[in-house]
C-alpha cells in the first residue's frame, strides 16, 4: 500500500498554522466532522501524523483509530493530554514546542505575582467603581525582598527565578531532584518550600506525576501571609482546598492562569479581590504564538519529509 500522507488536525489551531498545514500537506480536520467515528474509519488508515494542542492532545480512542500514525505534534509545551507511553509502545514519536514560550510564561508569572501582591487588578476595579473619591485603598504586600519558592525548576521555573533576581528576593525551589549549578536553596518537599516562602510559584509540568502536589497541607504551610501563583496546570493544585483556603483567608491571595476544568472558574473566587483570575494566557502574545506555530509546523514538516521530529519530547 501507499505510505500514509494525511495529516489529522484535532482542534482549532493558530490561523497561520492552520493555513500552512492546509497549503503544504493534505490536512483533514477531525473537530469539524459531525460523525467522528465514521470519519476516522474512512480516513484513519491514511493518517501519518496528528497535530493537536496541549489542551486536547490525542485521546486514546483517536490514537487507536490511526493504525499507521507515526507522529503526534503538539502546539504547546505541555502534552499531558496525550498518553505518551501508549504512543511510544506503538513507535509513534511525540513533539511539543519548548523554549519559544518560556519568556512569555515567565513574564506573565512575574506580572501576576506583582498584580496579586500589590492588588493591581483590584485597585483598577476600585478606581473604575469611583471609590477613590470616598475611601482609602487597603494597603498591599511588598514584593521586593520577599522569599519566593519556585515549584518545578525547569525552563520556565528558572526563567521566573532569573527575572525575580532583579527584585532582590530570596529564592528557593523544589523539584524531583536538586538541580546542579543553580544558586537557589533546594527544599526537600513542596510543603517545606511553602513553609519557608512568602510566595509559591507553580511552574511544574502537569499530568499524573504532579496531580494535587499543592495540597491542603502545602496551602496551610504557605500560611495567612502567603501567596500562590500558578502558571502550570490547574491539576497541580487541589482546587477545592485552594478555594476553601482563599475564602477562609487561610492564605493571603492567589494569581491563577490555569484551572482544573477550564474554562470553568470556581464561582466562589469571582467575588474575591485577593485573587487574580486569568484565562490561560501565559503564552498568548502575538510573537510567542507565532513562534509556537512555526515550531509546530517545522516538527510536522520534518516528520512528513524526513521522518523525524525537530523537538521530540524527552
Ligand atoms: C497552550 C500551554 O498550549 O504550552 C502549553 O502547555 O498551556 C499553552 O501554551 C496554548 O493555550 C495552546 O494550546
Amino acid at each position: 500500500p501507499d505510505p500514509p500522507r494525511t495529516v489529522l488536525q484535532l482542534c482549532p489551531l493558530l490561523p497561520s498554522l492552520e493555513a500552512e498545514l492546509a497549503a503544504r500537506h493534505h490536512t483533514v480536520r477531525l473537530h469539524e466532522q459531525p460523525d467522528r467515528t465514521a470519519f476516522l474509519a474512512e480516513h484513519g488508515p491514511a493518517v501519518a501524523a496528528a497535530v493537536t494542542s496541549a489542551r486536547v492532545g490525542v485521546p486514546d480512542d483517536v490514537m487507536d483509530a490511526l493504525p499507521r500514525l507515526g507522529a503526534i505534534v503538539h502546539f504547546g509545551v505541555g502534552y499531558e493530554t496525550t498518553d505518551v507511553a501508549r504512543a511510544r509502545a506503538r513507535g509513534i514519536d511525540v513533539s511539543n514546542t519548548p523554549d519559544v514560550l518560556t519568556d512569555c510564561v515567565a513574564d506573565l508569572a512575574v506580572g501576576a505575582l506583582i498584580d496579586v501582591m500589590r492588588r493591581l487588578s483590584a485597585a483598577d476595579r476600585y478606581v473604575r467603581r469611583g471609590e477613590w473619591e470616598q475611601a482609602g485603598y487597603p494597603l498591599a504586600a511588598k514584593v521586593s525582598g520577599k522569599h519566593v519558592g519556585i515549584l518545578g525548576l525547569g525552563r520556565i521555573g528558572r526563567a521566573v527565578a532569573t527575572r525575580l533576581e532583579g527584585f532582590g528576593v530570596r529564592l528557593s525551589y523544589h523539584s524531583r531532584r536538586p538541580v546542579d549549578g543553580v544558586p537557589y536553596t533546594y527544599a526537600p518537599s513542596a510543603e517545606a518550600l511553602a513553609e519557608a516562602a512568602d510566595v509559591l510559584v507553580v511552574a511544574t509540568s502537569g499530568g499524573e506525576g504532579t496531580r494535587g502536589l499543592v495540597s491542603e497541607k502545602v496551602l496551610t504551610a504557605l500560611g495567612p501571609q502567603g501567596y500562590l501563583v500558578n502558571v502550570a496546570r490547574g491539576s497541580v493544585v487541589d482546587e477545592p482546598a485552594l478555594v476553601a483556603a482563599l475564602t477562609q483567608r487561610r492564605i493571603a491571595g492567589a494569581a491563577l492562569d490555569v484551572f482544573a476544568d477550564e474554562p470553568h472558574v470556581p464561582e466562589p473566587l469571582l467575588g474575591l479581590d485577593s485573587v487574580v483570575l486569568l484565562p490561560h494566557i501565559a503564552s498568548a502574545t502575538r510573537e510567542t504564538r507565532e513562534a509556537m506555530g512555526e515550531l509546530a509546523f517545522r516538527n510536522l514538516h520534518a516528520f512528513m519529509t524526513e521522518g523525524s521530529l525537530v523537538t521530540p519530547v524527552p
